[in-house]
């Protein structure tokens, strides 16, 4: 049954007002001004230094989309699968496959066979793009989807009989391919969440809600109040491209005002280190556990973050304690810090803190971004709760709203109402001036270091060991990673001989490493459930907080 809830209720609408949103592709929008800084460093990568400048980018996503529709049985329409590290080819393979008509799904390099071959076969995904050192777990994917036709390994050496291409070699010369029409009503990319509950699903964000989010940000009055990115801007960041915060609020956002970013492949404390001295970068975007490592860490001293003048955070809590201890270990309050809220299914802006936010409202998320729409209802009846201050939960409206679900009509109406509203799963409350707090989730979804782990993917991996009776999966506080999977275990008679360790070795193996179950196992005689079945999670939370 869809939900619903009344209508005729108090709507809180933007300050900011509205966005027009031009007819444009993803890759029309973002480069539409490359000319203009052509020759200016677009990305590079920080331990590598490999290096593109705009006019290099522009020149091999053309070559790339034409290659891509001459070389392989590729049509428009058709989905890649994007199993690459934070690269600076990420944006080649994105814009590329986008200017050939393709649909993107991107994933985790981290991900195992299992947790790959479930993404990219539900997103029927017909050709791979790689790396070298992931060219093994690609073609053990590609062996299980059904439509699949070729593998593209960037930087890599080509195999046609095993039908591998080089990257190089398909852009190395102008193909006379004509590109298709791309509507900017298209699907573009397909992202995997969770969402409010069960296991990661497609999620269909069009070229239009990736261009309106980004147009949403670039809101002129919101520009003046917050500071803005330009093209002399030096941006730093680790967080994975294959996450809607670092694909659209960081890769195209950038790539769009023409600023410089700086990318590493992969997380080392070393290698940010040292990339913060040598590039000596302006913005840092962050996600709260590398905000603390950067006030916590001996090694990150005030020289090191002197050049930083703006923070970006977002894709978990941000608590105020963090941002007063940033200052206190910079020793300066010169540095902006702002948070952004959202989600994949919101392309992923839905509010944004101003610069000039006051210091008694630190910790909100701050204000809706233009053409948004909100209400916050009651927990318990689904009523608007239409005052400041009251919790609930947040339903937001907007033109950076998915399409919905992919193949999956009843996970979208989930979420999606009668009315248009969809309901994000966050319990929130905001302020008389409309500034917004996040202080829970109704959802199930579990954040690692702002990571989506979904519980029910876990339990289904749980009731395949022989002798679990039953499981559940919750998420409990940790001050560095936010939260941590714990799972809790009924054991079948007969099993009592089961450890802590045999469940971990049986899980760890087929997770990726932050899905883990670092929160611990835990063996109980009934998992809690209301009368369909549902599980308590509050319940064993709590339980977990009396230990
Ligand atoms: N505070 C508290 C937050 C916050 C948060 C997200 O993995 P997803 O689907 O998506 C994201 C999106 C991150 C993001 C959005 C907008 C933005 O400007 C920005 O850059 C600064 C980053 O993580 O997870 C969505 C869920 O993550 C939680 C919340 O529960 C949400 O539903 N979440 N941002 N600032 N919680």
């Amino acid at each position: 049954k869809p939900r619903t809830c009344s209508s005729s209720v108090k709507v809180l609408k933007s300050v900011y007002g509205e966005v027009d949103v031009p007819e444009q592709t993803l890759s029309q929008f973002v480069f539409a001004d490359a000319h203009k800084w052509r020759d200016l460093p677009a990305l590079t990568c920080g331990v590598s230094g490999r290096s593109y400048t705009y006019g290099m980018i522009q020149q091999l996503c053309q070559r790339g989309a034409q290659a891509l529709l001459a070389n392989t049985d590729l049509k428009p329409g058709d989905r890649i699968g994007l199993l690459l590290p934070n690269v600076p080819e990420f944006t080649l393979a994105v814009h590329a496959s986008l200017q050939a008509g393709l649909v993107v799904t991107y994933a985790n390099p981290l991900f195992t066979v299992h947790e790959l071959t479930r993404q990219f076969s539900s997103a029927k995904v017909r050709c791979i793009v790689t790396v070298p050192q992931l060219l093994e777990l690609a073609q053990a994917v590609a062996k299980s989807l059904p439509a699949y036709d070729c593998t593209i390994n960037v930087g890599g050496e080509p195999s046609p009989q095993n039908k591998i291409l080089g990257l190089e070699s398909l852009t190395s010369t102008e193909k006379k391919v004509d590109l298709p029409e791309v509507r900017s009503s298209d699907i573009a990319v397909l992202p995997y969440s969770s969402g409010t509950t069960g296991v990661p699903k497609g999620v269909m964000l069009s070229h239009r809600n990736l261009v309106v989010n980004i147009m949403q940000l670039l809101h002129p009055q919101l520009v003046e109040e917050t500071d803005p990115l330009t093209f002399q801007d030096v941006s730093l960041t680790v967080l994975p491209f294959f996450h809607i915060y670092g694909f659209n609020a960081i890769l195209n956002y950038l790539a769009k005002i023409g600023s410089h970013l700086v990318s590493m492949p992969k997380f080392t404390p070393q290698d940010y280190i040292k990339c913060l001295l040598e590039y000596q970068p302006t913005v840092l975007f962050v996600v709260p556990s590398l905000l603390l490592f950067l006030i916590t860490h001996p090694e990150v001293t005030p020289r090191h973050l002197a050049s930083v003048n703006k923070i970006f955070c977002g894709a978990a809590p941000l608590k105020k304690g963090l941002i007063d201890r940033f200052y206190e270990k910079i020793g300066r309050t010169d540095c902006t810090i702002t948070q952004g809220y959202g989600m994949t299914e919101t392309s992923p802006g839905i509010t944004i803190t101003p610069y000039n936010m006051p210091y008694s409202k630190s910790g909100s998320c701050g204000r809706l971004l233009p053409s948004t729409l909100a209400r916050v209802i009651d927990l318990s009846d689904g009523h608007v709760v239409g005052v400041p201050n009251r919790p609930g939960e947040l339903l937001v409206k907007g033109p950076q709203v998915m399409q919905g679900y992919l193949d999956n009509p009843g996970a979208t109406s989930d979420v999606i109402d009668t009315h248009g509203w969809f309901h994000t799963g966050d319990v929130v409350y905001y302020d008389e001036d409309e500034y917004f707090y996040i202080i829970d989730r109704t959802k199930e979804l579990i954040k690692v270091k702002g990571n989506q782990v979904s519980p029910t993917e876990l339990e289904s991996l749980l009731l395949e060991i022989p002798g679990v009776a039953d499981a559940a999966v919750v998420g409990i506080p940790d001050s560095f990673a936010g939260e941590l999977p714990k799972a809790f275990i009924v054991r079948k008679p007969g099993f009592d001989d089961m450890t802590v360790d045999s469940v971990q070795d049986f899980v760890t193996p087929k997770v990726a490493t932050y899905k883990k179950l670092a929160g611990g196992v835990e063996f109980v005689e009934v998992i809690p459930r209301n009368p369909s079945g549902k599980i308590l999670r509050n319940e064993l939370k709590n339980l977990c907080s009396q230990n």
